[in-house]
């Protein structure tokens, strides 16, 4: 989903307030724009909000309360610059993404109307370990920043952003990482979406697509078609045995790229790569000789709404998550036989990614896949093309909070965001 709101450069009343770089800033050293400071120099009072709000953690833990947030976002949070589709993110799904390893029920940010107490904004951060280019930073990852439809242009996101801002530095936390489809000072990177019909007919009858001039449905319907079974041998899903392996591959693998997440313990890999029902899947391919774990891939479930469209109410998007490939020794040894090891593995690996996204469809309700996204980060270059992924009109953009970072290009991000 493309999001809207680009503005003139250089106007921005807020961000030029922040540390971050501005644009036009040329980056030659990579490091934090403003010191970190102690806690007792940390501001201790929340910042004020208009009179008639009030600030609240949200208990994702509680049921009434991840309904409430829910609520929030599905009719509130991101659409398209045609408001033709809106994020639709799970209950299930924002436990799983908000409560990784070590995260804090106060970086769960919440406004309410004092008088009724209905939560009309919101703002997460989680805790994780992310590398831009040598330095690994324990930084806070920021996302589901959403103000109400009805409460908008009002300078409430400012407020919601100082306000996790200062909840961070009270933990001893002074980088963030966040991704925007909007344009702010300043990108460090700037990545497309890619998007692989599985049901192409549902995708026209939403107007996500369109039959191309000269061609038909039933010729659409034709190339999209995927086969029933893996050809990778030894795929299979992923196991909790399996994460001292995955983690290894993964942290092994990330290393190639300048901004990659860095899985610590095995604990940080299971909860983000075991398979959680209705949110995330993870394969891994056991060498049937060795029972070595040579590769994996994982995908997670975002569906959208569809607004005003007679037919079909909601969009089913499978999102490409983290993935590797081992390369053997030899081929490891020249970086030619390197890339043309893995552009060939991969692309074997990501044709089963879609045999097993649409396996998945069969068995559930609520992940019954019509597209297959992925941007245009780490290696997904290498099979774009080959398996029939378009590109699409949207652009996700990744920032650094207090950290000066050389400009990144797409190949080189190794971090999804959710
Ligand atoms: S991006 C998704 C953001 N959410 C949505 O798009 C949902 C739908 N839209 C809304 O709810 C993933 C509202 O439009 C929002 C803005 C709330 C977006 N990031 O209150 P005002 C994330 O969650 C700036 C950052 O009047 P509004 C990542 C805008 O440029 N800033 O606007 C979040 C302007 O500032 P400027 C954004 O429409 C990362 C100011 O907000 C932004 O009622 C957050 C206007 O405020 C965005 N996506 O509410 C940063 N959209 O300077 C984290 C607009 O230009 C930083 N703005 O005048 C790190 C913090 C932690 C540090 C720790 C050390």
């Amino acid at each position: 989903i493309k999001a809207s709101g680009q503005k003139d450069m250089g106007s921005h009343q807020f961000w030029n307030t922040q540390p971050v770089p501005q644009y036009g800033e040329n980056i030659t050293e990579e490091g934090p724009i403003e010191p970190s400071v102690p806690r007792d120099q940390v501001r201790q009072e929340p910042y004020a909000l208009p009179k008639e709000f009030e600030w609240c953690e949200v208990d994702i833990t509680n049921e009434k309360e991840i309904t409430e947030l829910y609520q929030l976002l599905t009719l509130n949070y991101v659409e398209d610059d045609d408001a033709q589709f809106r994020f639709d993110y799970s209950a299930p799904f924002l436990k799983w993404a908000l409560q990784p390893p070590g995260w804090k029920k106060s970086w769960h940010v919440g406004v309410r109307v004092s008088s009724n107490k209905k939560l009309v904004a919101f703002i997460s951060g989680t805790p994780a370990a992310v590398r831009s280019h040598k330095t690994v930073h324990h930084l806070t990852e920021i996302n589901y920043l959403c103000v109400h439809k009805k409460l908008r242009s009002k300078r409430l996101a400012p407020v919601l952003i100082k306000e996790v801002t200062r909840r961070s530095h009270l933990e001893g936390v002074f980088q963030a990482v966040y991704t925007a489809g909007t344009v702010l000072p300043k990108p460090v990177a700037t990545c497309r979406y890619y998007h692989r019909s599985l049901n192409p007919k549902k995708l026209v009858e939403c107007n996500f697509s369109r039959v191309p001039r000269g061609s038909t449905m039933a010729a659409m319907v034709k190339k999209f078609k995927v086969a029933e079974e893996f050809s990778t041998p030894g795929l299979r899903e992923m196991k909790a045995e399996d994460a001292p392996q995955v983690k290894e591959l993964a942290n092994k693998y990330l290393s190639k790229f300048d901004v990659a997440p860095v899985f610590e313990t095995d604990d940080d890999v299971c909860h983000w790569l075991l398979p959680t029902k209705d949110v995330v899947w993870s394969y891994v391919v056991e060498d049937p000789k060795t029972h070595k774990i040579t590769d994996f891939f994982s995908f997670y479930t975002l569906p959208s709404s569809v607004i005003g469209n007679a037919k079909h109410s909601s969009l089913n998007a499978a999102y490409m998550f983290y993935y590797a490939v081992e390369v053997p020794e030899k081929e490891a040894a020249d970086s030619y036989d390197n890339t043309r090891y893995t552009k060939q593995r991969l692309t074997e690996l990501m044709r089963d990614a879609l045999v097993a996204a649409k396996k998945v469809s069969e068995y559930s309700l609520t992940a019954n896949f019509d597209v297959f996204n992925a941007l245009s980060l780490m290696d997904n270059s290498m099979f774009i093309d080959d398996l029939k992924f378009g590109p699409g009109d949207g652009y996700l953009n990744y920032y650094l909070y207090n950290w000066r970072c050389r400009e990144i290009k797409p190949h080189k991000v190794g971090l999804v965001m959710l």
